[in-house]
């Protein structure tokens, strides 16, 4: 059987001060590394032996994979960055506080910036030295590319060709593909994996480090999906997720 495990990294800096981070490279904090380590016992325990891996250009995804592989003792494995992994860009909503941002404008309006399926934030204006045409790591991705804010449709429109052409076609001959990235990016990717509607993806909210598996028959047709770990504290990550957008009461 194939599988394809989608892992968000563990808790970073921005995280832990609810800020809206998008492309913003902030580390791991040291419960984010925890968290990195315990979700790779737990993929050892689960006897995960992965062919190869893919992350995003931030480091917080970067570190949290290389905590994995060495719990997983599979440090060797081919790994593969790509920009087109990095999380949503959240424009001008970068560094803001969550919750203030919800005080503000209001939790709904701070719901369809977050997890709306076509509406983006404001973009970050063209000479912000936060525009990542500015970023050296960049530089060979073509400027038309570079978004200065993104829905999650834009999101997966970049993420896709990457998906389609790099990591997918690869189950064809590896058995166990590991994929560490970001809240939004890995929700673009399960709502193509999963047909999830344009509707219902707003309802989907992925807690730091919780493996996500993905297991696919031998035609690469999606047959059965689940976390791992305690369903009951699962649901109570993904509630404090959705919380985060929310006004303090
Ligand atoms: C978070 C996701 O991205 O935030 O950009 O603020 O996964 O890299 O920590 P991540 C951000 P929400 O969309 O859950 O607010």
């Amino acid at each position: 059987m194939k599988k394809i495990v989608l892992l968000r990294h563990g808790e970073s800096t921005w995280n832990r001060e609810n800020r809206f981070t998008g492309w913003t490279d902030v580390d791991l904090t040291e419960k984010g590394i925890a968290e990195a380590d315990r979700a790779g016992e737990l993929l050892k325990k689960e006897g995960f032996a992965f062919d190869k891996a893919y992350t995003s250009y931030l480091k917080r995804a970067v570190k949290t994979l290389d905590r994995v592989l060495d719990k997983l003792d599979q440090d060797w494995i081919p790994v593969e960055k790509s920009w087109r992994l990095n999380e949503k860009h959240y424009g001008m909503l970068q560094g803001l506080n969550k919750s203030e941002t919800a005080a503000k404008y209001g939790d709904q309006q701070v719901l369809v910036w977050r997890r709306s399926y076509d509406i983006a934030p404001d973009p970050l204006a063209e000479d912000d030295p936060r525009n990542p045409r500015f970023d050296p790591r960049y530089r060979l991705v073509p400027d038309g590319e570079l978004p200065r804010t993104e829905s999650l449709k834009e999101t997966i429109e970049r993420i896709m060709p990457y998906w389609q052409c790099a990591i997918f076609p690869n189950l064809k001959t590896a058995d166990q593909l590991l994929v560490v990235a970001h809240g939004n990016s890995l929700r673009g990717i399960i709502k193509h994996l999963k047909r999830i509607s344009d509707d219902d993806i707003v309802n989907l909210n992925l807690p730091t480090a919780v493996p996500y598996v993905f297991e696919f028959d031998d035609r690469l047709n999606l047959t059965k999906d689940y976390f791992l770990g305690d369903p009951e504290e699962i649901r109570k990550l993904m509630e404090a997720v959705a919380r985060q957008g929310k006004k303090q009461q």
